[in-house]
C-alpha cells in the first residue's frame, strides 16, 4: 500500500459524504495504491453510518469508543494505516485533496511535510475569520517560543509522514486534543527527522467544530505540557506497531 489518507471526523455528517466522493474521484485514476481511513471520533450524529455506507473499495472506517479528541483520532489512523506514506486531512478538505500530489513528491525527500498557511498568503483562497487567524498567529508565536522554533503554522489540518516517521512520532504522542500537531512536531524534531513546511492552498469552510474560547484554552494548556510530557525522552526504537508485523500466513 503506497498511501494512507487519514480523515479524523467528529460530527461530520454534513460534510463527510462530499469529501469521500472527492477522495474517490481523486484517487481512482492514480497509479499508486491507496486507502482512505476515516476515524470516527465518537460522533453523536450519523458520521459513522454514512462512512460505513461508503466503505469498501479503498475506504475504511475506524471507530473510537467515545469522543477522545482529534489528536487521539489522528494517532489511531496514523498507526493503523498501512501506507508507505500517511497523510491526514481535516474532513472538510479546506486544503484541497489535489495537494496530495505535491505532498507525496516532497515526502520523497523529507520525513515529515506539513501544510502551511503562513508562508505564502497567495495560497489562501478563502481566509479563516479574522479572529481565528489572529488567534492562530498568537498560538503559533507561543509554539515557537515554547515548543518548536522555526515553524510558522503548526495547526494546518494537512500533514504527511513517511511510514517510519508516522510510527516513530505517533507511538510517542500523548496529547489527545488539538495541540497534538505541536507535540508531533516537537517529537519529530527530537528524533532528528527532517520537516518541511510547505505552503498549501486553503479554502476555509466556515462551519467549524472548534469553540474559539474553550478550545483555545484547552490548546494552550496542552501546549504548556508538551515539554514536560517528554522530559525523559527516549529516542530508541519503539516496539513494532501492528502494521510492521508479518501478515498472517
Ligand atoms: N477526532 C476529533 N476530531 C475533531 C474534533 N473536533 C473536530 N475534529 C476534526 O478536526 C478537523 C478540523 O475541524 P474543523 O471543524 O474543520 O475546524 P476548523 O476548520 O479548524 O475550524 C475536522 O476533521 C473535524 O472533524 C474532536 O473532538 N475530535
Ligand atoms: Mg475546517
Amino acid at each position: 500500500m503506497d498511501l494512507s489518507f487519514i480523515i479524523p471526523a467528529y460530527n461530520e455528517a454534513a460534510r463527510i459524504e462530499q469529501s469521500l466522493a472527492q477522495a474517490r474521484e481523486y484517487f481512482a485514476p492514480q497509479a499508486y495504491t491507496w486507502e482512505v481511513v476515516v476515524v470516527d471520533d465518537g460522533s453523536s450524529d450519523d458520521t459513522a453510518a454514512i462512512v460505513e455506507r461508503h466503505s469498501g473499495d479503498g475506504i475504511r472506517l475506524l471507530r473510537q469508543p467515545h469522543n477522545m479528541g482529534k489528536g487521539a483520532a489522528v494517532r489511531r489512523g496514523m498507526l493503523e494505516g498501512r501506507g508507505t506514506f500517511r497523510i491526514f486531512s481535516d474532513a472538510d478538505f479546506s486544503t484541497p485533496i489535489r495537494e496530495t500530489e505535491r505532498m507525496l513528491k516532497e515526502l520523497q525527500h523529507h520525513d515529515v511535510v506539513i501544510g502551511s498557511r503562513a508562508i505564502d498568503s497567495s495560497y489562501i483562497k478563502k481566509h479563516q475569520p479574522w479572529y481565528r487567524e489572529t488567534m492562530g498567529r498568537i498560538f503559533n508565536l507561543f509554539v515557537r517560543m515554547i515548543a518548536v522554533s522555526g515553524i510558522h503554522d503548526t495547526q494546518c489540518g494537512f500533514k504527511g509522514f513517511t511510514a517510519a516517521a508516522a510510527e516513530a512520532v505517533f507511538s510517542r504522542t500523548k496529547i489527545d486534543g488539538f495541540s497534538f500537531d505541536v507535540e508531533a512536531l516537537y517529537i519529530a524534531r527530537r528524533l532528528g527527522l527532517s520537516i518541511l513546511e510547505m505552503p498549501v492552498e486553503w479554502f476555509n469552510d466556515e462551519r467549524s467544530t472548534l469553540n474559539p474560547v474553550s478550545d483555545s484554552i484547552k490548546m494552550f494548556r496542552e501546549l504548556l505540557r508538551v515539554r514536560a510530557l517528554h522530559r525523559g525522552f527516549d529516542p530508541s526504537p519503539r516496539p513494532l506497531g501492528q502494521q510492521d508485523k508479518l501478515p498472517a500466513a
